[in-house]
């Protein structure tokens, strides 16, 4: 695989990571840092929903998770020695304001002091999100996502933020996934904090909207040379059957998936249904306000939804693929082409710089008699997605990135650490940290990608600051 990239066609975006392609890899902090009462941190509504015997599986939950609060060194040499030139990661809004407003929390703000000085010491560039599903419980029990005040407490984090880490780090995303955590959360109940209800879900997607462009005014005017947006899961909804009923549905279902966010953030609209549902929260100036211009766009992808009609709050919900699409272990199916069909249709949608910023899968992992992991299967899932980005970028995408999904095994959310998605293994009872085949991989990959094109990290960070 080679990739062309063609740094003609945006010029006004170019920033110092992209002046070459970024290969990294994601996490985020409730599914990864653990010592989730330890320093200051305060409950997030994870911790309080996974508490009750019975919802999450194994009744696991994100207190110890990878340790990687007191293990981050550790975990930013293991990044170095795969070759990542980047690393996404979350804020823990509990851990930085443990009320969620008012008094900052400096034992927390430490913590991601520590984690940013360590990656740039590495050569690793931190890319922040602020939101990636655990909101401070504080928040919740005054209505969370449900109550617009919300906006403005969720600016005051994002002021907080800019103000403390805008000086070593640029890229900022406001939300991760705002169409899982809302549709899960507050519209089937499956992910904290645990509500089903119409009118609960449109008033949170309109919230979390409105308080996208509010955090992003305040990260523009704050920190210098900020390279701003927000991470979306996106994929083809395809119906199961040829029946209007699960056709009608996977309209649907895509408008909550793939356009209730995309959709007011770059082009100040809902999509048609949800349009009508959000009507009632929508104030005048909102939609101005929601569509402040971004510098790149986030896509997360893993798989096409394949849909049916359903009698749920939203009329749609995930059914079954076709018997001969290929699968994963969790059975989640296996189609790079619609990887590559994703980016080619955002690129000709939302004409930004792309960074792929969650790709990858579960598999079932197991140590071998040697103490190693040869997990193939997550080795030919890796290889045909980034064929398939190589091939839209080939066709025009402009991806300027890519950060596998995950760094780390993790919690993975409902279904707690039964779904091992790290290219690293972690052997949650003593917490060692098992590169797998995959990483060596990965780490093979970058370096002769980096080979083709002549270029190291360390030149690419001599160019960027020659400028
Ligand atoms: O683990 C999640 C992550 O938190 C959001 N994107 C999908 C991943 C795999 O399910």
């Amino acid at each position: 695989m080679t990739i062309n990239i063609d740094r003609t066609r945006h010029p006004g975006a170019a920033a110092p990571s992209q002046r070459g392609f970024l290969w990294g890899a994601s996490t985020s902090s409730y599914q990864i840092e653990g010592a989730a009462h330890v320093d200051g941190r305060a409950d997030s509504i994870w911790d309080v929903y996974a508490r009750p015997p019975g919802r999450v599986k194994n009744n696991d939950s994100g207190e110890v998770a990878c340790d990687h609060y007191h293990r981050y060194p550790e975990d930013v040499a293991l990044m170095r020695e795969l070759g990542l030139n980047a690393y996404r990661f979350s804020i823990a809004w509990p851990r930085v304001l443990p009320q969620g407003r008012g008094a900052p929390n400096e034992k927390g703000l430490a913590f991601y002091d520590r984690l940013i000085d360590t990656l740039l010491a590495a050569g690793i560039e931190p890319w922040i999100c602020l939101y990636h599903w655990d909101l401070p419980q504080a928040l919740d029990d005054l209505g969370g996502w449900q109550n617009r005040d919300i906006a403005g407490w969720f600016a005051d984090y994002a002021a907080l933020i800019a103000k403390r880490y805008g000086d070593r780090v640029k890229h900022f995303a406001t939300f991760n996934e705002p169409c899982v955590f809302t549709l899960f959360g507050y519209g089937f109940g499956w992910h904290a904090p645990g509500v089903a209800d119409r009118a609960a879900l449109h008033k949170a997607i309109h919230h979390v909207n409105l308080s996208h462009g509010k955090a992003i005014d305040v990260l523009r005017a704050s920190v210098p040379g900020a390279r701003l947006g927000a991470v979306h899961n996106r994929q083809p909804c395809y119906p199961c059957t040829k029946s209007p009923a699960d056709a009608a549905a996977a309209l649907r279902f895509a408008e909550y998936w793939n356009d209730a966010f995309p959709l007011p953030q770059h082009f100040a609209c809902y999509p048609p249904t949800l349009a009508e549902a959000v009507a009632p929260y929508v104030q005048p100036g909102d939609m101005a306000q929601i569509a402040r211009p971004l510098d790149w766009f986030g896509l997360n992808h893993y798989s096409p939804h394949y849909i049916k009609a359903d009698s749920n709050l939203i009329g749609a919900s995930f059914g079954a693929p076709p018997d001969d699409v290929p699968r994963t272990a969790i059975g989640w199916p296996i189609v790079p082409d619609a990887f590559r069909d994703t980016l080619l249709d955002i690129h000709k949608r939302f004409q930004l710089p792309i960074y792929v910023t969650e790709n990858g899968t579960a598999a079932d992992d197991t140590l071998d008699a040697a103490g190693g992991v040869q997990d193939d299967s997550r080795i030919a899932y890796l290889k045909a997605y980034t064929e398939a980005m190589a091939q839209a970028m080939a066709a025009g995408a402009d991806v300027r990135g890519y950060f596998v999904w995950s760094l780390l095994d993790n919690f993975e959310w409902g279904s707690g650490y039964s779904q091992r998605f790290g290219i690293i293994y972690v052997d949650f009872a003593t917490q060692r940290r098992i590169p797998k085949a995959s990483a060596r991989w990965y780490a093979d990959m970058i370096a002769a990608q980096r080979a083709t094109k002549g270029r190291s990290v360390r030149t690419n960070r001599v160019e960027a600051a020659e400028g």
